[in-house]
């Protein structure tokens, strides 16, 4: 038995010690272009990846399921994977962790004017500004899945007003839930501080637009820790220079690498990070992959299964 593992970014001897040390009689199997590592393809029964190359999983005759090494999977779009083979997306309370301290470093860092107390600092200014309260602070999380959820329920500890926007009506402790095309006017009017988990697919990209902009209050701030698409590049940018939103974070971009010479890299209003947010961790993600791994051994599917029809 044997996993096929293709990725441009990902540490592949991470991934081989970590996924040893689970399933010891698992094959680990790097692709190569001219696949002479992948030895008998009929052994090859999963498949590991992020951005694989066009092809990599094709002709895999045993091959049951494709692991991807994020929780989007975006990545694996018209890389020619074959027909019926279940790809299944990554949950993993190590990439969980990372999104919630990142929604919630930049939600309070927003909430709490903490940019002005550097400029203040920086000045050599002492200068309080009023205490702010989060029970009035509106936080709204488009997507609210499984990082959104968890996201929206640790805003909820700290005593935010939150919200979430996802596709189907969702029941969460304290979390106001909007849903579908028709709820989405009311839930960007009442989102100061608008967060973005959605997976990317032909519904949510270009989400962040300037119509979607201009229905959020005068002020606002948008943290965007999902997809480089769901944003419109240039309505932001207008939308911060307009002054109508007050800053941004971006964690992903159209381009990964930022190229040199786009006009996020001076922006003034924007904050930056390099598809950081959170990170995938072979050692805490292997265990995920090792369960759905032992699952299909023992016959049952893995989960969770992208719906091809979704994309997500
Ligand atoms: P899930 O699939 O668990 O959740 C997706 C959520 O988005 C669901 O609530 C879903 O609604 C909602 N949604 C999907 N399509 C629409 C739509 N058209 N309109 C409204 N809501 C929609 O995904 P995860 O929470 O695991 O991950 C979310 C994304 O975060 C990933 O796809 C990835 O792109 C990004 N990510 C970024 C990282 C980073 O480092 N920057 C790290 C990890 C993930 P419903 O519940 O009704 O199905
Ligand atoms: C992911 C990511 O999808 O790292 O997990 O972006």
């Amino acid at each position: 038995m044997a996993i096929l593992f293709s990725s441009k970014g990902d540490d592949a001897e991470r991934w081989r010690n970590a996924l040893a040390a689970e399933i010891p009689d698992l094959n680990f199997r790097i692709w190569t272009p001219d696949g002479a590592t992948i030895g008998d393809p009929a052994a090859i029964e999963f498949g590991l990846a992020w951005g694989p190359k066009k092809g990599a999983f094709k002709d895999l005759p045993n091959l049951k399921a494709i692991f991807s090494l994020g929780a989007g999977v975006d990545h694996l779009i018209d890389r020619d994977l074959p027909p019926g083979v279940p790809v299944v997306r990554l949950v993993d309370p190590g990439l969980t962790r990372g999104i919630r301290e990142y929604v919630l470093y930049w939600t309070i860092h927003y909430h709490r004017r903490f940019a002005e107390y550097a400029d203040s600092s920086a000045a050599g200014k002492w200068q309080q500004l009023p205490q702010a309260d989060t029970r009035r602070r509106r936080v709204g999380i488009m997507g609210l899945g499984i990082l959104g959820a968890d996201a929206a329920a640790h805003l909820r500890a700290l005593e935010f007003d939150v919200a979430g926007w996802s596709r189907s009506a969702k029941t969460l402790d304290g979390v106001e839930s909007f849903h579908g095309a028709d709820g989405l006017a009311a839930f960007l009017a009442r989102t100061e501080i608008l967060v973005c988990l959605l997976p990317l697919t032909p519904e949510t990209a270009g989400i962040i637009n300037a119509d979607t902009l201009s229905q959020l209050p005068k002020g606002a701030f948008v943290i965007n820790a999902a997809r480089g698409p769901h944003v419109v590049d240039t309505d932001l940018i207008q939308a911060l220079d307009s002054g109508h939103l007050k800053a941004a974070t971006l964690d992903v971009f159209h381009t990964e690498p930022l190229p040199a010479d786009h006009p996020f890299w001076p922006h003034p209003k924007i904050n930056m990070t390099p598809h950081a947010a959170s990170l995938t961790t072979p050692e805490t993600a292997a265990l995920a992959v090792a369960d759905n791994i032992r699952r299909i051994r023992a016959g049952d599917a893995p989960a969770p299964i992208v719906d091809p029809d979704t994309g997500y």
